[in-house]
């Protein structure tokens, strides 16, 4: 009967433990892990979404051991740490502008009304197609008793996820995603293949940088146009760029605010923008990158690969760590 509290106080050393190995790799705490989106990862009320399900035999180990195997990447649950997200509705007519409301519940079961700013919002809401082929980065309004409302149209028919990125007052940073569909046929496309470009509006961004699985990956986005670099990109939400990036798959979520700020008298306007990302395994994620140039938001968008997968079969029967690994970890370029 105690599991709730057990498993409670194991996720907070999990979170812990996870906190901690980011905040080695990131000089400002700005890259937003999985499961809390600005690196306070103090808050732990028990569970009773986690308890419900049934993995308790796993509150007997050791939590050191097992911490990165089980912690659970952002977006893929409704319901974590006692806050649901919850829809009004989960159908919207395709191509038609639709004001979707929603609540956050909080662990007394009423719709959360306070909430803490995150780069100037109470909540940000991100919708994607599930092909990924989509991306819209919402912002709702209050409607009063917790109610959000949010212009919404989704661009045709198919399934989607809509994301809920939000910390709660006196709780820390939670994403909840929730699946919504737009009635009609479709076919669903493939996601597009890895690359460095991404074009949008005359604007061309250019990726460096190698998403490693586990580990905080430095990637250098810059914008330019007309072949000429951007030097006067404009704050967006508090900072030159904003970073989702989405599993392929299952659309695990991560949203990464780059390494410095606007104003902080050393992060320059453009043409790069820094962020530090960690991804939480191997595999293919897309990546989108809103950013505001002349007053508008445009959002560019790649697909990278994320580790290399295994080599076939190469019969090895030593043990991995030889002395020569400089590249055994596949996710380096050259
Ligand atoms: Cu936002």
């Amino acid at each position: 009967m105690n599991t709730p509290a057990k498993l409670g106080a194991y996720v907070l050393g999990l979170a812990v433990i996870f906190g901690g190995a980011l905040g080695a790799g990131s000089a400002v705490g700005s890259v937003s892990p999985p499961p809390a989106t600005d690196g306070h990862q103090v808050h732990t009320p028990p569970s009773p979404g986690q308890a419900a399900d049934g993995h308790g035999a796993h509150t007997e180990t050791a939590p050191s051991q097992a911490a990165t195997k089980t912690s659970i990447p952002g977006g893929l649950q409704m319901s974590q740490d006692g806050y649901t997200l919850t829809p009004e509705t989960t159908t919207v007519k395709p191509g038609e502008a639709t004001d979707f409301r929603f609540t956050v519940t909080g662990p007394d079961g009423r719709p959360v009304t306070g909430y803490q700013v995150q780069h100037d919002k109470k909540l940000h809401f991100i919708v994607v197609s599930r092909d990924l082929g989509s991306f819209q980065h919402l912002h709702p309004e209050e409607a009063g008793g917790g109610v959000w409302s949010v212009k919404l149209t989704l661009p045709g028919a198919g399934a989607y996820r809509a994301f809920a990125d939000f910390a709660p007052e006196g709780g820390t940073g939670l994403t909840l995603g929730a699946d919504l569909h737009a009635e009609g046929d479709y076919t669903p496309k493939a996601l597009p293949a890895a690359g460095r470009t991404s074009t949008v509006d005359g604007y061309t961004v250019t990726l460096d940088g190698d998403l490693t699985p586990g580990a905080s990956s430095k990637l250098t986005l810059k914008v330019s146009r007309d072949g000429k670099p951007v030097t006067d990109l404009q704050p967006y939400l508090g900072a030159y760029g904003h970073l989702v990036a989405l599993r392929a798959g299952d659309l695990a979520y991560l949203h990464v605010h780059p390494d410095g700020e606007p104003g902080d008298g050393k992060t320059p306007a453009g043409p790069e923008i820094t962020f530090y990302a960690e991804v939480p395994s191997r595999g293919d994620y897309r990546l989108f990158l809103d950013f505001q140039h002349e007053g508008t938001v445009r959002t560019a968008d790649f697909t990278a690969r994320a580790g290399e997968l295994p080599a076939p079969a190469a019969p090895s029967p030593e043990p991995t760590a030889t002395p020569s690994t400089s590249g055994s970890h596949g996710a380096h370029n050259h």
